[in-house]
């Protein structure tokens, strides 16, 4: 029993579902483009913003109903937590749910209670996961909520904080790869600087890049198999954030050496907080060979922040689908709902209204974007665009053929006078704009 128990199981209705509880697009066993609907999304509930956020905002207090929270969260808390949580999952039939370690175990004083309670729980969450076949798509560790994350956890100007972090990503680690974790994630929200006056940069990117590599040593002597990410996000809670966007994630990475091991979780509001186009963190991180993992939501046009909202807007988010789908789908990550209800949403049932939304506007977009590769006019139209790079002359640059003078000489020599050619763009546009799923 929980707070969710009078909700029916989530299933596929279709268009004309009589009842808001239900989905009318996500058809998880539907094949698209060769692969179920499940498989291509692979959607995941968060801890954090579902169970373990009571409504509370800068300036008022918490509205929703949560009763196992509380100034001081016992066993029993936590406990009952993990029953809510899983009554939840277990009705929207989601296959994954994602957590940082604080969201889900009793408060803990020192690093000695910290290690007993993360494993209390764990045992508790392998029961639950065993139970009803929900899976862990990754977890994560908390090093900014504590007072003692203010000035950064890696980056932090004091040492005895870089190893508070070390211990808590350490008990994490093992228990998101004792609970089958498929990624085990980082969010630096404290890594970077209010204020450059009293900040050594450089020395807080070695701290930074020496913590990663611990990490991901830790990760290899363990047996993880899982896939470490990193989520960019470009400020809030600091002034700026070191992993502010993908380019600087891969810069980062490939000082410290870690370009091969550590792939990124990219947000779609902060793509918008770093002011970039979410796809376009998405064909970064391709083009990097980073790209790991998404987490869902969207912010509000009208404002700067991180408001962590439920995706509405299907065509919104064809494009990034369409580079989804081109790149072969996820291998490890999925989509994780790092998004929260608004306050006045203090029924049960909101909770699932706003996934089944989410995950049915992911559905859409979907089948849009697959709809749409499958006429093959966006590929056509980009490869003609780039047909003179396929030609004997646009190989030869490419394979290294002439040198800077040569090159020079050649097109002075051949008297070249390229014409713009057109690119289609508002064709483009068009076929986004029409591409409504059926
Ligand atoms: C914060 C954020 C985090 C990470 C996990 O903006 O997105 O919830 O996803 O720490
Ligand atoms: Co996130």
């Amino acid at each position: 029993m929980s707070i969710f128990s009078t909700i029916p199981p989530i299933r596929f209705a279709g268009a004309d579902a009589r009842t808001d509880l239900a989905y009318r697009v996500y058809d998880k066993d539907r094949m698209v483009l060769g692969r179920r609907m499940q498989d291509w999304l692979r959607c995941a509930v968060c801890y954090w913003h579902s169970f373990n956020w009571p409504g509370t905002d800068i300036f008022g207090a918490g509205t929703l109903p949560r009763p196992w929270l509380g100034p001081h969260v016992t066993q029993d808390m936590a406990e009952q937590k993990l029953e809510a949580a899983f009554d939840f999952l277990s009705r929207l039939g989601t296959p994954y749910f994602t957590f940082h370690d604080v969201d889900a175990m009793a408060g803990a004083a020192s690093l000695r209670e910290h290690e007993a309670n993360i494993g209390r729980i764990e045992q508790a969450i392998a029961q639950k996961m065993a139970a009803t076949g929900v899976k862990l798509l990754w977890g994560t560790a908390n090093l900014f909520s504590h007072p003692r994350y203010a000035a950064g956890a890696a980056t932090s100007p004091n040492p005895e904080v870089f190893a508070w972090a070390a211990a808590q990503v350490r008990y994490c680690l093992e228990t998101t790869h004792r609970l089958n974790g498929e990624n085990y994630v980082l969010w630096g929200g404290r890594e970077g600087y209010d204020s450059l006056l009293n900040t050594d940069l450089k020395r807080e990117l070695d701290q930074y890049g020496r913590f990663l590599s611990m990490v991901v040593d830790h990760k290899h002597k363990i047996g993880f198999k899982g896939t470490i990410l990193i989520e960019p996000k470009p400020f809030e809670p600091t002034k700026h954030q070191y992993d502010r966007d993908v380019a600087a994630v891969y810069a980062f990475l490939s000082k410290y050496g870690l370009e091969q091991q550590v792939k990124v979780n990219i947000e779609v509001n902060h793509a918008t907080l770093a002011g970039l186009d979410f796809e376009h963190e998405i064909a970064a991180a391709l083009a990097y060979g980073i790209f790991g993992s998404i987490d869902m939501n969207r912010g509000d046009p009208r404002n700067g922040w991180d408001t962590d909202q439920f995706p509405n807007n299907a065509q919104d988010l064809t494009p990034a689908m369409l580079l989804l789908l081109q790149s072969g789908g996820f291998a490890t990550g999925g989509f994780n709902f790092d998004a929260k209800l608004r306050r006045q949403s203090v029924d049960p049932a909101d909770l699932f209204l706003a996934h089944i939304a989410g995950i049915d506007t992911l559905a859409r977009a979907l089948l849009n974007a697959a709809a749409l590769l499958e006429t093959g006019r966006l590929q056509s139209l980009r490869e003609e665009r780039y047909a003179g790079w396929r030609g004997e002359f646009g190989l030869r640059i490419g394979a290294g053929g002439y040198d800077l003078a040569a090159l020079a000489d050649h097109a002075r020599d051949a008297g070249l006078d390229p014409r713009l050619a057109s690119g289609r763009q508002e064709l483009c546009e068009s076929l986004i704009a029409n591409s409504a799923s059926r």
